[in-house]
């Protein structure tokens, strides 16, 4: 019998994915450029088990269809294994909340099943399989930073976090309970009913092409006002949609406001968010304890995660009476 274990850590965008090209499965109408969050992880441990397929989330039983299509791709990968799969994945941080836990959730998945199944594939075809259960996880199934092309399939490894060692993450979780509109239906919404949606097809790659610039010079100054002019258009999407929905918490602009204050006395503070009311503020090492405090004395209820770039996956395999292989 075997049992495997994947984990991932979830991948947020710096420049970011909001929209799909019609008729296709979850492929990106812009491009995105992420970092991995080495301190958050998704643990995913799967066995083979009598049918039904199941999966749970933090010990939570879920509905099965949305997992269904990506393990079917699986069973026809690996030629004749048609057995069912229990999952079991948990997360180090709030699900569903905007911190991006569908991305580390399907890249886990992902890995996992792969090892389950023993097909062996290469880490772009596992991109390319994560990306069925979800557009941003196949940025996921790497770590460090990583590009997704609009139009493309796959996401690939752009550099590896070593290339920016001390730039940080700190996360305001301003709410930790499930936000109100999926991701998946708000930028469908968007992409259908908002007049500033062309607008944001239109301007995202020159946005991603500042941003991947400033990133490959370690320029946070430029790499901020790009990720700025990314969420902000993204957002705009959204308070234009008909009708519109918003995010945004009163801590939310708080911490918005705070960043601001923060670049005006000369501290690095850049903010990016995605479908839901937390705001992620990139830094450098040395200013994460200015940031935290400004954070906690206007937004003193708002809990912070802080991490650094990483994120590896990691694969292990234990098969009865064989002990375990680290991959
Ligand atoms: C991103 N987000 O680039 C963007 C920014 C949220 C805002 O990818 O429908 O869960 O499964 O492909 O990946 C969240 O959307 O959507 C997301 P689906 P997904 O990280």
């Amino acid at each position: 019998m075997r049992e495997v274990t994947a984990s991932c850590s979830p991948s947020l965008a710096l420049v970011k994915y909001w929209g799909k090209l019609p008729g296709l499965v979850n492929v990106a109408s812009t491009p995105s450029l992420a970092l991995t969050l080495d301190a958050l992880r998704t643990t995913t441990v799967a066995r083979f088990a009598p049918a039904p397929d199941r999966v749970s989330i933090d010990g939570v039983e879920q509905p099965i269809a949305p997992f269904e299509p990506l393990i079917a791709e699986f069973r026809r990968r690996a030629a004749g294994a048609d057995r069912a799969v229990c999952v079991e994945s948990s997360n180090s941080f709030p699900t569903a909340a905007g911190i991006a836990s569908s991305s580390s959730g399907f890249a886990a998945l992902t890995l996992a099943l792969d090892a389950l199944f023993a097909t062996g594939l290469d880490r772009a075809e596992l991109s390319a399989i994560a990306r069925i259960g979800s557009g941003s996880a196949c940025r996921a199934v790497y770590g460090g930073f990583t590009v997704w092309e609009a139009g493309s399939q796959a996401a690939r490894p752009l550099l590896p976090a070593t290339h920016w060692s001390d730039l940080r993450v700190l996360i305001a979780v301003v709410d930790e309970g499930p936000k109100a509109v999926a991701s998946r239906a708000g930028m469908g919404h968007s992409r259908d009913t908002s007049p500033v949606y062309a607008a944001w097809v239109r301007e995202a790659p020159a946005i991603f092409d500042r941003a991947r610039a400033a990133l490959e010079s370690r320029d946070i100054d430029a790499l901020g006002t790009a990720m700025r002019d990314s969420y902000l258009l993204m957002f705009s999407t959204m308070f234009t949609a008909r009708p519109p929905f918003i995010y945004w918490k009163p801590a939310t602009v708080a911490v918005l406001n705070a960043a601001e204050q923060l670049r005006r006395s000369g501290v690095p503070a850049w903010e990016t968010m995605d479908a839901g009311p937390q705001v992620k503020i990139v830094t450098t090492a040395d200013h994460e304890a200015t940031v935290r405090d400004r954070l906690a004395a206007v937004a003193p209820d708002v809990r912070l995660l802080s991490s650094a770039v990483g994120g590896n996956p990691v694969v292990s395999v234990v098969d009865d009476r064989q002990g375990a292989s680290g991959g």
